[in-house]
This record gives structure tokens, sequence and C-alpha cells, in this order.
């Protein structure tokens, strides 16, 4: 991909499919010159500004197929790659769009290797490689947690932690060298335990970036949601409101629901996975009780469960429900919210009284809920409140697992811990020596290698095939 750095290219940057506007983009030094050929008319317009221009015309990329267009003109280097740029925005018809980038190919542009546009601008040094990367995790993003994480990325924030560390690591790699360099004279440049403490420190940051970061792996991945419950509490009635479908069977009869149906929602600015399994009972029916065992498997697997009640049946003692709280006792280590349906049947008198019993049943069942919501899967009532829930407690799970939410993607993962590792036997080098020149090479090497591990994460030391690996990873037009 780098090797044709000063060749033109084109790809498609907006979404596949039908929409209103579509456009088309290319990077390089021929790129003014090929659009020019499609708008002889306003030709000169393209080429007579220093930086940036929007010309809005008519594009001619067949003989009498007239599109009207907006051209926006980048000179470089004020542009994302820092070459010459010029996007074509125009209808968003694909076969309108195909014809565009067809043309542009026939006046020599190359097509577009997925993610060559942000190659060339980490290659120009408009980014480092980590932030280059979290374009990708960017434009991944599926909740406004992740977007977080991969907008601090792309600022530079791992970056920016990565330098640090690697300025020290220089400053000591320099002085266990110098006593090399300077063995025959009575120096010590820095005592063995100087260097265990300093490299100790690093280690220690070290750790704390892995234990705060989130996998950009995850994002490709959405949030799974259960709604778990007693028979008939209204599970797949909830599952058709939330997800706008009618993608589950609803019945007044007990058990309707046997096999585990999913449905996508949207939840805040992201999107979760809903899954409506089998209500959970004591029933001694075998496919009932099969089904049971099936929702209870699921919910150890997910992120978040939707515990839903029916709110109508805590007018007695409450008593199935609390045989129901103490069967999802065993699922704690899962995050919970509580949906309390049926609302539209109580008085609101009868929905506050409702309300308070489930949340006296939780606190004696010691399970730990983020929420408890009124709600109707009939009329809709609570829903945007339970939705709001649900986002927000998906948030708060992203962030106590993502601590400061630097986003990682395996590749920087792995490098960071071999960094660490090299600093590890660094370590135990200098606790086995009296003075650092005992074991100063072994030393130096050690540092070195964590220095290039950590150099590969913001692109300070790469390799043809780590940027092939990296920018695998991104859609053709980014
Ligand atoms: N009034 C009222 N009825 C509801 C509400 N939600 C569900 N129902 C009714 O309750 C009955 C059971 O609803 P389902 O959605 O099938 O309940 P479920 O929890 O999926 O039941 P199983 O799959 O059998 O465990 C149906 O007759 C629904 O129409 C609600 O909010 N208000
Ligand atoms: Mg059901």
């Amino acid at each position: 991909m780098l090797d044709r750095i000063d060749k033109t290219i084109v790809a498609l940057s907006s979404a596949a499919g039908h929409g209103p506007l579509g456009i088309v983009r290319l990077s390089g030094p021929d790129a003014l010159a090929i659009v020019g050929e499609m708008i002889p008319q306003a030709r000169d317009r393209l080429t007579d500004v220093a930086g940036f221009r929007r010309v809005s015309t008519t594009i001619e990329p067949e003989e009498n197929l007239h599109l009207p267009a907006a051209i926006f003109v980048f000179r470089a280097p004020r542009s994302y790659t820092r070459q010459d740029m010029v996007e074509i925005h125009t209808v968003g018809s694909p076969v309108a769009l195909e014809a565009v980038r067809c043309r542009c190919i026939a006046l020599g542009a190359l097509p577009a290797q997925a993610g060559e546009f942000t190659a060339r601008a980490f290659v120009n040094g408009a980014m480092d490689l980590a932030s280059a990367e979290a374009v990708a995790g960017v434009i991944r993003a599926q909740s406004d947690a992740q977007l977080r994480a991969a907008r601090t990325m792309m600022d530079g924030g791992l970056a920016r932690g990565i330098n640090d560390l690697r300025e020290t690591l220089a400053d000591l790699v320099a002085l266990v060298e110098a006593d090399i360099d300077f063995s025959e004279e009575p120096i010590d440049f820095i005592k063995p335990s100087e260097l265990r403490a300093q490299i100790g420190d690093v280690v220690g940051r070290i750790d704390g970036l892995l234990a705060g970061a989130v996998s950009v792996e995850r994002f490709d991945v959405l949030p799974r949601i259960l709604l778990i419950g007693p028979p008939n509490a209204g599970k797949s009635s909830l599952l058709n409101r939330l997800s706008g479908t009618s993608r589950a069977i609803c019945a007044a009869a007990a058990g309707t629901t046997r096999d585990v149906l999913t449905a996508p929602i949207r939840l805040g600015r992201g999107e979760a996975l809903l899954l409506d399994t089998a209500g959970v009972d004591e029933s001694e029916d075998e496919i009932i009780a099969m089904a049971r065992e099936m929702a209870l498997c699921e919910a150890e697997r997910v992120d978040l469960l939707c515990v839903v009640l029916d709110a109508t049946g805590l007018a007695g003692d409450g008593a199935s429900i609390a045989r129901f709280l103490a069967v999802i006792e065993s699922l704690e280590s899962v995050a919970a919210v509580v949906a309390a349906n049926k609302c539209d049947l109580l008085s609101a008198d009868e929905e506050r009284r409702a309300i308070e019993r489930i949340e006296s049943l939780l606190s004696a069942s010691q399970r730990d809920v983020h929420s408890v919501c009124a709600v109707s899967a009939l009329t809709g009532e609570g829903i945007e409140t339970l939705r709001n829930v649900l986002a927000d407690s998906l948030v708060d799970l992203a962030d106590t697992t993502g601590g400061e939410s630097i986003l990682l993607a395996e590749r920087q993962r792995t490098a960071i811990t071999e960094a660490r590792d090299a600093l590890g036997r660094a370590i135990d080098l200098a606790a086995g020596a009296v003075e650092t020149i005992d074991c100063a090479d072994l030393l130096a090497f050690e540092i070195r290698e964590a220095l290039d591990h950590l150099g590969s994460v913001t692109g300070e030391v790469t390799t043809d095939d780590l940027l092939a690996r990296v920018f695998a990873r991104f859609c053709i037009g980014k």
C-alpha cells in the first residue's frame, strides 16, 4: 500500500446503499486533474485555490449523465492525508456513485484499499499510528462509551501515555549504556537499586494502562441484555415494544416462549441485542424445565439482565416473586435492572406500593440492582425511562471495566505486555547485580526491547507487515 503513495486513489466514502447524498473521495497528485476532466466548465476553479474550496457544479461521469454536485477541494498539505484531496458530494444513488468512481479509475486513479487514506495520513505525519487505528474504532463504535474511548485514542491520548513511558526508559538506557562506555572509570551512573525502582515504576504505569483499557475488538460485538422473569410477566411483549417489532409471540398462556429469541434495540445513541427467554419457575414439565435451564445458562453470558416482573402479582404476599428472585440470586455477577410490568392495570398508588414491595424484596434477597422501573409493554408507558436506564447501566459497566477508557487493539495490548515482560526481566537482572556494570549489556538489551515494543504501539517503530495488518481492519474509503 505504501509503495504507491505517490499515486492517486479513489473510493466511495459514504455508506453503501441508497441515501440523499453520497461521497466519492480522491487523494493524490492527480486528484484535481481527474475531477477537472468531469467538470470542464469549472475546472479552473479547482486548481486556482491554495487551501480549501467548495465548488457547486454539474458533474458528467458519463456522456449525457449530468449530476448535481458539490466538489470540496483540499490542497496539500491542508487535508486529511496531507496530499491534494477532492471529495465529490452528489446524489446518493449507488449507480451514479459507481459511475463517478469508475470514471475516476478510467482517468488514472487506483481503487483505494481498506484504510489507505488513513495510512497516508499516518505516513505523512498527520497523526500517530495509535490515533490512526482509533479512526477505525470511531467508525465501528456501537455505544457512547466506545465512542468516547476511541475519541480519546484518536486525540493522541494513548500516544501521550506511551511516549511518557518511552522517555523515562530512554533516559534509563542512556545511563546504563554510559556505564558500559565508561566502564574503565570509577563512575556509577545509576545504581541497580535505583534502576529497579525506576523500572518498577514504569511497570506499575503499564499495569494501570492495561487494566483501564477497552478492547477495540469488542466493538464488533453488540452488548447483550437478557429479559428474564417468571412466566407470563410480559417479557416477549417488552421485547416487541423495545425493538418496535412483532418478533416474539405473546399470549396469555404461561410458557409461550421456549427458545431464546433476539432483536436489536436502540439505546441512547448506541445499540444492544435484546434476548427473550422462557419464564423461569419451578414447573416440573420437562420441556419447560429445559427452556428454564437454557434461560439461566444464557443469563450467565450476557452483559445485563432486565428482570421482568408482573407488578399486578405483588398485591398478595409476593411469594412467587420472592421465589423467582431466589432463583436469580445465583446470577449475582451479572448486573441487573428491574422492569415492573403491566402498570397500566394499577392506580398510581398501587404502582408506588408495587415498586416499594419489589425494593424491599430485593433488599431482603441481597440482589444488587441498578434501578426499578414501572412500565407497561401494552401502552408504552415508562418504556423510554427503561431504555435510558438500560443505556446508563451499560455505560456504567463500560466505565467500571474501562477505567480511563483508553482504547487498545489486541496488537497494541500484546506489544505493551511484551514491553512489560522485558522490563520484568530487567528488574530481575538489576536485583541480582551488585553494580550496574555486572549486567549492563543485558539490561540495556531488555530496556531497548521494551522501547521497541512500546514504539510499535504508536508507530515510532514500524514494519510494512505491521502497517498492512493495522490498516486491513479499515473500511475502504477511510
Ligand atoms: N395489561 C397488560 N398486559 C400485558 C402487558 N405486557 C404483557 N401483557 C399480557 O400478558 C400476557 C403474557 O405476555 P407475554 O409477553 O407473552 O409474557 P412472557 O413473559 O413472554 O410469557 P412466557 O413466554 O410465557 O414466559 C399476554 O396476554 C400479554 O398481552 C402489559 O404491560 N399490560
Ligand atoms: Mg414469552
